[in-house]
Parts: structure tokens; C-alpha cells; sequence
């Protein structure tokens, strides 16, 4: 055997992270179920570097040093598990199979037991960056055992993008814990969208402006400290128009977002945890109101469709916006920082939430200046209870707060939906008041269902006799 490394699936991101591999001067055998994209791959590219063509999982297996480590990189869901299991009997004890799909931790957790039973080691590795980032760096989240990191790592962090001379490449923990973090990665991608879309809506229905002067404004916005990929693409997809009609290409396609999953498995897995997503969940529901046609159709019918008019200054507008998704940012971000540190408790692994935004610098899709500013904040205070009041996040909100009612409630006036903005003003609201209305809650459990309520005043658990003389009684625990 030559190779140091196989790959199976050769579709974009296969073809991508082998080229990147064997552009980086490590021998990687690669095959494909269809072997025509073998082929072309080597025809294509093969003088990159030392990439070996095979035409079966026979010939892959044979041509990686042992122990061996082979990527799969199909189809998520029952593909990749006809390819694990086609691959397990061919391998040997300490053989590493990685899936580098965009895999549910649950069905990493299920593959990497079957593997066990067999003494192999199976990897759930999260790879961000879209067929570009494959290609030229992508951000890598590494789940398993130390024994398969210490195979597969050197690897990695070679391919990865790099940022300040750190790769953003790591292992994040053990188990399906790569598979979870790319998992809240790809939520947070949808409420960044979310919010960027929203910015666009807003700008463009309250100020009356077109697209490319919407672009314009992000194009500024993104020499602040919003510089992001995914703001300075904004300006760019708003700047360009259709080639026969010349309109803003924006007006030329449909109106309902598409997804895959993984913002929906973000929120389900944040039920499950007990851990409010608002921003994440409102960006994923948003999407699923856009595609409900028939629903929007019979509203249009019914409602006035045009936004209301409201007065505004057009520059403080501008900024409020900015101020406003900046906060909102900070807000979408320290709930899906939450939701890791509390995946990570509830499935015992230890994940180190400043490597995390590390690693995030740079290659994903979400990458952006600010990730550096929560990996600080994780080296102050490894241990934090929440971003949002770290000395420079509490402050950026606070400077923020004041732009953020009133974009909300220019929204509010004018009809133009934020959901994204309204939740994480809710939320961040709800952290900050000294008394919740949970209270009457309470009550009325108590008082429907005798579900009982504790006391601000005394320890202990009571109910009421809601129904009788009102008497309290102390429950023994
Ligand atoms: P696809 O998700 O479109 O999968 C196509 C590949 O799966 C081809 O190589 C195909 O082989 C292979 N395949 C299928 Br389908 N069924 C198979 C089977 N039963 N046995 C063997 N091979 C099978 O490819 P992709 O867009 O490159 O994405 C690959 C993975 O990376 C996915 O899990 C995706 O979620 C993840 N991902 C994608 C992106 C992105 O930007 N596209 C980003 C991050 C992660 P064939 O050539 O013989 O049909």
C-alpha cells in the first residue's frame, strides 16, 4: 500500500477535499461508486499530487497504509450507511472510517457502536465551507477517539483554512461530537441568514431603496465589525442582475427558501436539550412559511399586501439596522454556543468552546471577525454562563439597544416581518428582567392540575387549595 489516506464519493466536496489533500503532498487513494467521476477526477487533475484511482472498496482498502483512515463522502443518510457497512468487513482492527457528510449525531453515535463491536473506529467529521472551502480550506470539526485523531489530524490540519498560523481544523470531542457542533454550525448559518435577509426587507421596504443600494450599505457594513463571508456575499448576490431582463436578479427568484435538515435538527436537538434557540428556530420556521404557497396565497388575497408607510431618517435607519443585526448576531450566537455547551454536558463530552469559535475563524460559512472577539471571551472565562454578558458583548449590545426597539418597532409598524429581530429582542429581554411573568404560570398549573410552585420568601414546595378555602400546604419532598 502507498496511499496515506483513501476517500470514497467523489461528487463536489469528495472530488474537492481529495484534490486539497493531495495538493498538500499526502498520497490519497480515492474511488467512487460510478467510476467515471474517478476517472475524470484523475484526467482533470491528477498531476495536483499523489492521487491514486481505484475501481472498487477492495482496491481502496488495499491501498491505504495501516492503520488505514478512509473518508466517506456521500450521500448523507442511508448511502453512507450502505457504504460503511459495505466497507467494515474489508478492514482491519484500528482502522479509522471517517464520514465527512453532514451526518445526524444520532446516526454517528448509532455508526460509531456498530463500528466498535468490530474494533474500528469510526470518525463523524463536520466539514463547512461549501465546495470552495473544500477546495481551498474548509473549517473541520473532528468527533472520536484521541487513537483516530492522532491518524487523521495531521492530515486535517493541514487542509484546513488557516488563520493568524492556527488551522481551523481540531478535535472537537469524543463520540458524535463533530457531527453535533457542524450541526449548531450550520444553525446559526440559518439565523445569520435569517437576519441578513430580514436587514435586506427592511431597508428596502421601509426606505424605499433597490437592491444594489441595499448592497451598497452591506458592502460598507462589511468594514465594520460585521465583517463576515456571508455579508460581503450579500452585497454581491443584491449587486447582480438578471442577464435577459436586466431586473434585480433578487426580484427574478422565488421567495421560498429550501433547506436540507440540519437547521431542524438544530432546534429539534435544542427541545430535546431544553435550551432556547429563538433565533435559530424563528430562521428555520421562516423558512418553512415561505415555502407554504397556497397558505400565502389565500392571506395575500384576503390582507392588504403593501407595507405601511413610516417616516424614518434614512441614515439613522441605516445604522439602526446595523446596530440592530449586530445584536441580534450576538444573540444567535451565544444561543447556539449554549446549545454545544449543553450538548456537551448532557452527552459527556468535554468541548472547548474557544477552540470551537477558533476553528470557525476561518473556511465555514459562517465565518467573521467577531468569532475572534467569543474566542476571547472563552480564554477569559473558560467556564462562561452566557456570551451576551461578557465585557464586550454586553457593551456592543448596549450600545445597540436603542437601534434595536426601533428597528423592531418600525418593523412592527410597518408590517414587514422580523422574526429573527423580534425574538432575539424577546429573548434578550427575557434574560434581563428582574421578574417573569413565568409567575402566573405557575399559578395556573398550580390551580388546573395542583402541579404545585415554590416561594420567593421561604424554601420549599407548596400548592394552593385553589378550588376550596385557599388554604397553602407545604409538599413534602
Ligand atoms: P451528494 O450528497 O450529492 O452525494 C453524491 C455522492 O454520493 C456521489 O459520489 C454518489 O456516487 C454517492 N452515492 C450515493 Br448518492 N448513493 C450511494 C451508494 N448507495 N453507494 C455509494 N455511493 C453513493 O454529494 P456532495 O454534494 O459532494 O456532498 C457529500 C456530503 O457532504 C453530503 O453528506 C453533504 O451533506 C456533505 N456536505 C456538502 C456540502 C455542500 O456544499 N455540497 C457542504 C458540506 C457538507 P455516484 O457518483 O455513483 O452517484
Amino acid at each position: 500500500p502507498t496511499a496515506t489516506i483513501g476517500l470514497t464519493g467523489l461528487a463536489v466536496m469528495g472530488r474537492n477535499l481529495a484534490r486539497n489533500i493531495a495538493r498538500h503532498g499526502h498520497t490519497i487513494a480515492v474511488h467512487n461508486r460510478t467510476a467515471a467521476r474517478t476517472t475524470s477526477l484523475l484526467e482533470e487533475h491528477g498531476d495536483e499530487g499523489s492521487l491514486v484511482a481505484t475501481g472498487s472498496l477492495e482496491e481502496l482498502v488495499a491501498a491505504v497504509e495501516q492503520p488505514r483512515v478512509l473518508i466517506v463522502m456521500v450521500k448523507a443518510g442511508e448511502p453512507t450507511d450502505a457504504v460503511v457497512d459495505a466497507l467494515v468487513p474489508l478492514l482491519d482492527e484500528g482502522d479509522i472510517v471517517v464520514d465527512a457528510g453532514n451526518a445526524h449525531p444520532d446516526d454517528t453515535t448509532r455508526r460509531q457502536q456498530q463500528l466498535e463491536e468490530h474494533g474500528l473506529h469510526f470518525v463523524g467529521m463536520g466539514v463547512s465551507g461549501g465546495e470552495e472551502g473544500a477546495l481551498h480550506g474548509p473549517s473541520i470539526m473532528v468527533g472520536g477517539s484521541d487513537h483516530a485523531y492522532d491518524r487523521l489530524g495531521p492530515v486535517v490540519e493541514s487542509i484546513a483554512a488557516q488563520v493568524d498560523g492556527e488551522p481551523c481544523a481540531t478535535h472537537v470531542g469524543p463520540g458524535a461530537a463533530g457531527h453535533f457542533v457542524k450541526m449548531v454550525h450550520n444553525g446559526i448559518e440559518y439565523a445569520d441568514m435569517q437576519l441578513i435577509a430580514e436587514s435586506y426587507d427592511l431597508l428596502r421596504s421601509v426606505l424605499g431603496i433597490s437592491p444594489a443600494e441595499v448592497a451598497d450599505i452591506f458592502e460598507e457594513w462589511n468594514g465594520g465589525d460585521l465583517e463576515s463571508f456571508l455579508i460581503e456575499l450579500t452585497a454581491d448576490v443584491l449587486r447582480h442582475t438578471d442577464r435577459t431582463s436586466g431586473t434585480p436578479f433578487v426580484d427574478v427568484v422565488a421567495d421560498a427558501a429550501e433547506q436540507k435538515g440540519t437547521g431542524r435538527w438544530t432546534v429539534q436537538s435544542a427541545l430535546d436539550l431544553g435550551v432556547p434557540v429563538t433565533g435559530i428556530a424563528e430562521a428555520t420556521f421562516a423558512r418553512s412559511l415561505s415555502g407554504h404557497r397556497e397558505q400565502r396565497d389565500a392571506a395575500r388575497k384576503v390582507f392588504d399586501t403593501d407595507p405601511d408607510p413610516v417616516e424614518v431618517d434614512r441614515d439613522r435607519f441605516v445604522d439602526d439596522v446595523r446596530a440592530a443585526l449586530y445584536a441580534s448576531k450576538v444573540v444567535a450566537y451565544a444561543q447556539g454556543f449554549d446549545q454545544i455547551a449543553a450538548g456537551a454536558e448532557a452527552n459527556g463530552w468535554d468541548i472547548d468552546l474557544g477552540a470551537v469559535a477558533t476553528i470557525w475563524r476561518g473556511g465555514c460559512i459562517i465565518r467573521a471577525q467577531f468569532l475572534d472577539r467569543i474566542r476571547e471571551a472563552y480564554a477569559d472565562e473558560p467556564d462562561l454562563t452566557t456570551l451576551l454578558t461578557t465585557p464586550y458583548f454586553a457593551q456592543a449590545v448596549l450600545d445597540g439597544v436603542h437601534s434595536w426597539r426601533r428597528v423592531v418597532a418600525t418593523a412592527a409598524q410597518s408590517g414587514v416581518p422580523v422574526p429573527a429581530f423580534g425574538s432575539s429582542l424577546s429573548y434578550f429581554d427575557g434574560l434581563r428582567r428582574e421578574r417573569l411573568p413565568a409567575a402566573v404560570i405557575q399559578l395556573l398549573r398550580d390551580s388546573f392540575g395542583a402541579h404545585s410552585y415554590q416561594r420567593t420568601d421561604r424554601p420549599g414546595t407548596f400548592h394552593t387549595a385553589w378550588a376550596g378555602d385557599l388554604a397553602e400546604v407545604e409538599i413534602e419532598a
